[in-house]
């Protein structure tokens, strides 16, 4: 049989309408790109086992922006991935979640009213369900680029999963997550410091995490203190969210894109940001080059310091940001 790289379109329910590479099989088209690693996408078909089958189709027109259609959500997931895999590439010279150039797949409609996604290091893959009613599907794509990045981050430092180190995964997703979803600057994902504000996770239409002051999502701590490691590592999470939103952007008011943002610090400094492109350059460099599977807030500080030298320099103004951003969240 006779395959080739394809050019296809499609629509997802949160990506609108964006570009595919896919596989031509024969006279049958593949949800499978070959020029990142041969990430695919898989339907499950509602069961919660198996690899799932790989999405074909006849035209290479994938999807029509609608939940009812099944395509749509593995519309969004294949492009998830590509803008994942796009990001890490051409910013950090990374060549897929390993470097090695193997890519991961996606597996969609995951059992019934499924309401979360996730990354499972041992299927090297990504899950994602359906949500409420199996209408609300949890294929936003800085839920993908969040999942993706747990992968990233098992390939790398290896941080544990509890307690603070856990926390410090959790928020790497969340960052990088957020990262993607600025990579790609969709018109219908408008790029924001949110996590999964498109999937309405819970039915009120608020976002499910907010970098600038995470205790916004009821659970979530803004300030690190002797007790943060003791919560759920979504919640613990926000202390290096907070951290990074704040080197990013400064503290205080602000409205980017149309969101109103108000990021306060725990010892009232008043913090200038040096953009989030920087702010993402030192975590990359802190999580690849110099935390470990136990690190912990104190010496996420110091990794993300050694970072900041080695890319700007010991007495730079990014140096500087970095350890009034940590000190804005209370971690000295
Ligand atoms: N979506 C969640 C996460 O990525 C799933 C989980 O809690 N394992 O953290
Ligand atoms: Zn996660
Ligand atoms: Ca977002």
């Amino acid at each position: 049989e006779d395959i080739q790289t394809a050019s296809g379109t499609g629509k997802g329910v949160f990506v609108g309408s964006v570009p595919l590479t896919t596989t031509l099989s024969g006279s049958t088209y593949q949800l499978k790109d070959a020029t990142r690693g041969g990430q695919y996408t898989t339907d499950l078909k509602h069961k919660t086992s198996g690899t799932g089958t790989l999405y074909t189709d006849a035209d290479n027109a994938w999807g029509d922006g609608t939940v009812s259609n099944g395509q749509s959500a593995a519309v969004d997931a294949q492009y998830g991935v590509a803008a994942t895999w796009d990001y890490y590439k051409n910013t950090f010279g990374r060549n897929g979640i390993k470097n090695n150039g193997v890519g991961a797949y996606s597996r969609v409609h995951y059992g019934n009213n499924y309401v979360n996604a996730f990354w499972d290091d041992s299927c090297f893959c990504m899950t994602y369900g359906d949500g409420a009613s199996n209408t609300h599907p949890l294929t936003a794509l800085d839920v993908a680029g969040h999942e993706m990045s747990h992968g990233v981050t098992a390939a790398t430092a290896g941080l544990n999963y509890s307690g603070e180190s856990g926390g410090l995964n959790e928020a790497t997703s969340d960052i990088f997550g957020t990262m993607v979803e600025w990579y790609a600057n969709l018109p219908s994902d408008v790029p924001d410091y949110l996590i999964g504000e498109k999937i309405n996770i819970n039915g009120n239409g608020t976002p499910l995490r907010y970098m600038d002051k995470p205790s916004k999502d009821g659970g979530s701590a803004d300030y690190w203190s002797s007790t943060v490691g003791n919560k759920d590592v979504h919640y613990s999470s926000g202390v290096a969210n907070h951290f990074f939103y704040l080197l990013s952007e400064g503290s205080g008011a602000k409205t980017i894109n149309g969101v109103s943002y108000n990021s306060p610090t725990s010892n009232g400094s008043t913090l200038t940001g040096i953009g989030r492109t920087k702010a993402a350059a030192i975590w990359y460099r802190a999580l690849t080059v110099y935390m470990t599977s136990t690190t912990n807030y104190k010496a996420a500080r110091t990794a993300t310091l050694k970072a900041a030298t080695d890319l700007y320099g010991a007495s730079s103004t990014e140096y500087n940001a970095v350890a009034a951003a940590w000190s804005g969240v209370n971690v000295s």
